[in-house]
């Protein structure tokens, strides 16, 4: 009896990897290995927490905008955060898991979000960095993603893209125009970019020597190209476009090759990521107090809908 079983699931892995390695998308009902399950909803809620997380930097400058048009484009872009999240919460619960078990798995330090969120942003000027680099680094990453082998996280993605590339784009715009400001407004924008560059490459993750999840990601094309891969696409398209308005990078190793067609660079001070990874990043106790405060705060109002939800549609 045990035998047979496992011969069929046997047979159900083997088709399911053929299925993949057609380029076949697996959608909700389709039968997948527990594994592939798991590894996407540790991925995807990681991803969901992070888009939440990522409003408390740029949240910072709502109120100091430098005016009102900036304001506006502000709010839109961290509204658009919070609309990712809730995308990608949806898409995770496709797996069979519910957001607030998620929610709860994060706001217990038992899941991870992006280590980008952990730096503080200390003037306008690093919402023009965030916007260029954090954003831009995401759209490297998740331009990639929406073509992953799992249709809900698949489609998020491409939503997502379309309104990253809106905050790319309002990123440089910022950094353009204080380049082409006062002394005082360059220095600003270049102490941005140099604050942000080294974490933004981090974003991408270890190394592929040690990045533990990559081959079993990349053999179910979830991931479709690794760590350092897309960590290298991002530098060879973001140098032209910071020295075409004036800004340098904090890396004395960072050079063109023709040979490679692509930057050689320095070394990720890898210590400094595993710090912020585990929780003891500069803004790491801050960002998890704000968002206990923010699930404290909100509780009576999800107790209100429930309610109303028990009177009117049970
Ligand atoms: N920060 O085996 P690895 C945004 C963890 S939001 C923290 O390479 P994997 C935006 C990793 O989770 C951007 N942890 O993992 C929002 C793993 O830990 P566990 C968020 C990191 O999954 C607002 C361990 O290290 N984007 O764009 O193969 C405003 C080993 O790593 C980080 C996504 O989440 C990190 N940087 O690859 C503006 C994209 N890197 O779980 C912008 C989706 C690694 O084994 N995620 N870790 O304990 C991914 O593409 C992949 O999960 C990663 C990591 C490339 C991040």
């Amino acid at each position: 009896m045990e035998a047979t079983v496992t011969a069929d699931m046997l047979e159900r892995e083997k088709a399911f990897n053929d299925r993949i390695a057609r380029g076949e998308v697996i959608e909700p009902k389709d039968w997948m290995p527990e594994r592939y399950r798991k590894q996407l909803i540790r991925m995807m809620s990681q991803h969901a927490h992070s888009e939440i997380v990522g409003m408390l930097p740029e949240g910072n400058w709502i109120t100091r905008a430098p005016s009102l048009s900036r304001k506006a484009s502000l709010l839109a872009k961290v509204q658009d955060e919070a609309g990712h999240g809730l995308y990608i919460y949806s898409a995770t619960e496709t797996l069979g898991v519910d957001r607030l078990e998620l929610t709860q798995q994060f706001l217990d330090g038992n899941a991870k979000y992006s280590s980008i969120f952990n730096y503080p942003t200390l003037s306008w000027a690093d919402i023009g960095a965030i916007g260029w680099l954090v954003d831009g680094a995401a759209i490297v990453n998740q331009t990639a993603l929406a073509k992953c082998s799992y249709g809900p996280y698949s489609r998020a993605m491409l939503r997502i893209c379309k309104e990253e590339n809106f905050h790319h784009k309002q990123g440089y715009q910022i950094l353009s125009i204080m380049m082409q400001g006062t002394a005082e407004q360059k220095e600003m924008a270049q102490d941005a970019v140099n604050r942000f560059w080294w974490p933004s490459l981090m974003m991408f993750g270890p190394s592929d020597a040690n990045s533990p999840n990559s081959e079993e990601l990349m053999r179910w094309k979830v991931k479709l190209h690794s760590n350092d891969d897309l960590r290298q696409r991002f530098i060879d398209r973001t140098v032209p476009q910071g020295e075409a308005i004036g800004l340098t990078f904090p890396d004395d190793k960072l050079k063109y090759s023709e040979t490679t067609r692509s930057y050689e660079w320095g070394q990720i001070n890898w210590d400094e990521f595993k710090a912020v990874v585990s929780g003891n990043g500069p803004c790491n106790k801050q960002r998890m107090q704000a968002r206990k405060t923010a699930e404290e705060n909100g509780q009576w109002v999800r107790a209100a809908a429930e309610a109303y939800a028990a009177k009117h549609y049970n």
